[in-house]
């Protein structure tokens, strides 16, 4: 069992590894077998709120109602481009109600807690927020688990309640709860252009789930994983985590990255519909563009009818 897990590992390593221009930095990656020591000043990596480690995977939370945990790098991220691939694990003994999923981040401030799937509110950097359960009750367009981006300088406020729809960046449904088999997320981060894909299938290929443009931010961020459970309840696993330094431009690597204020200007907060709900609203809007315009037509050609009868009466009237 031990040797089809390392030959797994190696598996996923090499399918997934990036091409001659990255590199995977050993300070930011967590693989089996874990440390036996964590929250240390010799460990790179620290755990919060009631986070286990076993042999298999680090728990963020059991399937125990209000807990929260956290998983932190305590090695600030010293390079402009990067991507993480991370294999997680969201299962519980809840068929149709569990929760409330994870996040993880890149943020200024590690190891705190609060109320955003166990961390701080008002936070500082980027979340990429594992959803597995929507907390609203008005309408909205798309299944859950989704996945969602959220980037804040401090200001913004993350609506549990709304599932942080409003600073919502950018989203995908993401069917990733409860499979038996590994599941992935990679996010990509890269002269301001991030992505974020998954492979839930086993295929050893990624989907992407969203890609965006204009998105800053700075470099020493801290990596971090933290997850919560309420009401309701789910065991949140992370397995492994491998971090790559990407290729950086010339002009990247000599600026001073590090008071870049995180945004994302282009990005409209809000609208995180997934792909297949978007052309929807266009297409309702369309149709009743379309229809109007038939109608006018229409009630035109009724019009210039009666018109041209009118004057044809009048005109044979003239005989
Ligand atoms: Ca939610």
């Amino acid at each position: 069992m031990y040797f089809i897990t390392i030959i797994s590992f190696v598996f996923i390593k090499h399918i997934f590894a990036q091409g001659p221009g990255a590199f995977e930095i050993r300070e930011h990656s967590l693989t089996r077998p874990y440390p036996s020591v964590f929250s240390t000043s010799h460990s790179h990596w620290y755990l919060t709120g009631n986070t286990i480690v076993t042999d298999r995977y680090i728990r963020l939370t059991s399937d125990i109602q209000s807990k929260a945990g956290g998983l932190w790098n305590t090695i600030p991220v010293s390079y402009p481009d990067w991507e993480m691939h991370v294999q997680f694990k969201v299962h519980g003994g809840g068929t149709s109600l569990f929760g409330d999923g994870f996040v993880i981040w890149y943020v200024r401030d590690a190891k705190l807690s609060g109320p955003v799937f166990g961390y701080a509110d008002y936070f500082n950097g980027l979340g990429i927020m594992m959803d597995t359960y929507s907390n609203r009750n008005d309408n909205y367009n798309h299944i859950y688990p989704y996945i969602s981006a959220v980037v804040n300088n401090g200001s913004l406020h993350y609506d549990n309640g709304h599932d942080g729809a409003d600073i919502n960046i950018a989203g995908c449904e993401a069917s990733f709860r409860g499979r038996e088999i590994d599941t992935l997320v990679a996010i990509r981060y890269q002269n301001n252009h991030l992505t974020v894909s998954t492979d839930f299938d086993g295929t050893n290929t990624w989907t992407e789930c969203f890609s965006i443009e204009n998105i800053h931010l700075p470099t020493h961020y801290y990596f971090g994983f933290s997850a919560a459970t309420g009401e309701l309840s789910d065991n949140h696993d992370i397995i492994s985590v491998h971090t790559y330094q990407l290729d950086s431009s010339e002009q990247r690597q000599k600026e001073d990255r590090t008071n870049i204020i995180p945004s994302a200007p282009l990005a409209k907060m809000g609208e995180t519909d997934d792909n297949n709900s978007k052309p929807s609203k266009w297409s309702a809007l369309k149709i009743f563009l379309l229809v109007f315009l038939l109608i006018i037509i229409c009630l035109g050609g009724i019009g210039a009818f009666f018109y041209m009868k009118q004057h044809r009466y009048h005109s044979s009237r003239l005989y």
